[in-house]
């Protein structure tokens, strides 16, 4: 993906069935309907995490070390905003995603997900969820909805990833298995390995699956997850959706449901890293397991997804977006009600964290790199 002016030879190979990869050399991919022109928006960002979109072209970013900046329309960047918590930047940990709150026009209310130390200094973690008032560059009235329980010793699998319903009602966050002790992803007294559903101030919806369960948390939304890693509601139902770290393999597509268990770490497509079976797996399918919607194995790493929807893309709308970090990649998943039947891989030069569809219809992703990360935008050629 060189920005360079030569003009692009696509290349297609299938690597597996349904699946078309496609790599561009020049400054456009040509895919399946449409080219697709990578520009960049921005650069100069150190890990960045999570975005969201303010008015006229300007964005928050967040970056791990913990910053979060308004990045304006001309990629200009702006002083890290003050007022944030103490982030432990640990490995995996720091500061990760962002959301404007679904009233942000009324409110200036944004949403921040970060791992949060026990104590000041300390590696003892979770991941934790606040909302604060953005203005004159500073965030006011920091007040914090949600602290992962237990919190862990130890720097990776955080999850972290946000999203709010449409109607503002309820929000999703997606927390990982926090790398040790991974049987807790299949224990219902820890938010380990879990999908949570609250309300923006942080109570609780009446109707969530375990509120009457004697010692489950009553957060949890869905179970057995590792480390999800991008979630968005589906336009077409209103149902969440999530992609996953697999270990060694079995990146995983879900769906996730009220009650239900996702399966990690009894059952997984994937491996140890370096080979060789997980401890605790079973094997592919178990009794009162869901099986994913779609797995990526070898893994792409995958992180960050979106359901496409605007008025640039249309032979897109409904397609799930996903980016790859080792795979370097943008998956488009076409999907067909809960099943996904096609896949075409863009591959990017880069490593992709987070990929979202800007209100203009224009697709954003935010690459990985400790210096020089960038926004790219993905729009049709001309
Ligand atoms: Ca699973």
């Amino acid at each position: 993906m060189k920005l360079s002016m030569i003009s692009t030879t696509a290349i297609i190979a299938a690597t597996a069935l349904g699946t078309a990869t496609l790599s561009a050399h020049a400054d456009t991919i040509k895919t399946r309907w449409v080219d697709v022109e990578v520009e960049t928006v921005a650069s100069g960002l150190v890990r960045p995490w999570g975005i969201d979109f303010l008015d006229n072209g300007r964005m928050l970013v967040t970056e791990l070390p913990g910053r979060l900046r308004i990045v304006e329309a001309d990629g200009t960047l702006g002083e890290p905003i003050s007022g944030l918590p103490e982030v432990r930047v640990r490995n995996q940990g720091g500061l990760l995603d962002v959301a404007l709150a679904p009233d942000f026009a009324e409110s200036q209310r944004i949403y921040i997900s970060w791992s949060e130390p026990e104590e000041e200094g300390s590696n003892v973690t979770s991941t934790a969820v606040a909302h604060a008032r953005l203005e004159n560059g500073a965030l006011h009235d920091f007040t914090r909805v949600f602290s992962g329980y237990p919190k862990v010793d130890g720097g990776r699998h955080y999850g972290g990833r946000m999203v709010f319903t449409p109607n503002g009602e309820h929000l999703f966050v997606g927390l990982g298995d926090r790398g040790h002790q991974m049987m807790q992803s299949q224990e219902l007294d820890s938010h380990t390995g879990t999908l949570i559903r609250i309300h923006p101030d942080g109570s609780v919806p009446a109707d969530n699956p375990y509120v009457n369960t004697e010692g489950a948390l009553p957060e949890i939304y869905s179970y057995g997850h590792r480390n999800i890693q991008g979630i968005d509601i589906q336009p077409s139902t209103g149902k969440v959706w999530a992609v996953e770290h697999g270990p060694q393999g079995g990146d995983e597509v879900n769906a996730p449901e009220p009650a239900k268990n996702y399966g990690w770490p009894v059952i997984t497509h994937g491996e140890q890293y370096g080979g060789g079976e997980i401890p605790q797996a079973v094997g592919f399918q178990n009794e009162g397991m869901e099986l994913p919607v779609w797995h990526w194995t070898p893994s792409i790493a995958v992180s960050g997804m979106n359901f496409y929807r605007g008025d640039k893309f249309p032979a897109w709308e409904g397609n799930i977006l996903a980016g790859g970090l080792r795979g370097q990649q943008v998956a488009r998943l076409e999907v067909d009600g809960d099943r996904v039947i096609h896949q075409e891989v863009m591959e990017m030069e880069y490593r992709i964290r987070e990929v979202r569809v800007g209100p203009d219809g224009y697709i954003y992703l935010l690459t990985d790199e400790r210096e020089n990360a960038k926004i790219l935008r993905l729009r049709p050629a001309e």
